[in-house]
């Protein structure tokens, strides 16, 4: 197992959900964080906790992740102390929708595509070179079963993380003879505001998903991406898929009721 003292982890999605929680696992570990998200209060207030909590060294970054000069020049500006990123967490994304294909909504699919397609390839463009250069580093992708399996009316939302599988697989290929690490990690039901996102702040309808059911928590999914990038630097964890006990695919899942 390798220590995460000091080094820099770049998580982005910080503001909510699954990438609050590894921000908060990587904090315990000793890390030091780039915090991304375009809601900045939320990741002062994660900061705010962090450093009263484990005394964590942070450096925020308000952040759209489809606005690629934006993303270059964050990366390309970041100061001396905080360059050398030592981990990537492509972690912002988001689902809109659960329509029909014919009768999708080109807004929904735009936001999709280029958050969780576009957005995780420009921090990896932008942030791999140095990883290479330096001969360290590791890049973890939140993936999902969702691409992995298609169900009905995820068509677009399915065929963005089926897009990450096929980038985390070729980022794995072109890496071949360098140090850098590249994992994703691709989960089921997992309870975050992710359905409120998809269902436009339809609290009530968000709420139905995770009914008698256990799903898995953001700390779940935290706790597996500290595992994968804890181990021996020779190893390289390419997948993880977990779901919650009660989910056997994208669309069984077992209610209690
Ligand atoms: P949340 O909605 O709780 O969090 C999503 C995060 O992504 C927020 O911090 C949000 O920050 C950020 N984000 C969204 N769009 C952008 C953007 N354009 N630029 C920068 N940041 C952005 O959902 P989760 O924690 O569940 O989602 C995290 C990842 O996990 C996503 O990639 C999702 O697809 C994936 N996933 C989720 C599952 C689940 O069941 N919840 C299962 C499998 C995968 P802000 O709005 O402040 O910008
Ligand atoms: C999130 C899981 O099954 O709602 O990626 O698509 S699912």
């Amino acid at each position: 197992m390798i220590s995460l003292q000091n080094q820099i982890v770049l998580v982005t999605g910080a503001s909510s959900g699954i990438g609050t929680a590894c921000a908060k696992v990587f904090a315990g570990a000793g890390a030091k964080l780039i915090l991304a998200a375009r809601r900045l209060e939320r990741l002062q207030q994660l900061a705010d906790n962090l450093n009263k909590e484990f005394g964590t060294a942070t450096h925020l970054l308000q952040l759209d992740v489809r606005d690629r000069p934006a993303v270059e020049s964050v990366i390309a500006n970041l100061p001396p102390d905080w360059s050398n990123i030592d981990i990537l967490i492509n972690n912002a994304g988001l689902s809109r929708g659960l329509d029909k294909l014919h009768e999708g909504d080109f807004q929904d699919w735009e936001e999709m595509i280029d958050t969780n397609i576009k957005g995780l390839l420009y921090l990896t463009r932008y942030v791999v070179p140095g990883m290479v250069n330096r001969g360290r580093g590791h890049v973890v992708n939140i993936g999902s079963i969702a691409g992995h399996q298609t169900y009905p009316g995820g068509n677009v939302y399915c065929a963005t993380k089926a897009a990450v599988k096929a980038i985390s697989e070729g980022l794995k290929q072109d890496l071949l003879g360098t140090p850098v690490r590249i994992t994703s990690v691709d989960p089921g039901m997992v309870e975050t505001e992710f359905s409120e996102v998809r269902f436009h702040g339809d609290a009530e309808r968000a709420k139905r998903v995770y009914q008698d059911v256990k799903p898995l928590t953001p700390d779940d999914i935290a706790d597996v991406i500290l595992f994968c990038t804890t181990r021996s630097p020779h190893v390289n964890i390419n997948e993880v898929i977990l779901m919650p006990v009660d989910q056997a695919s994208a669309t069984l899942v077992h209610r209690h009721n």
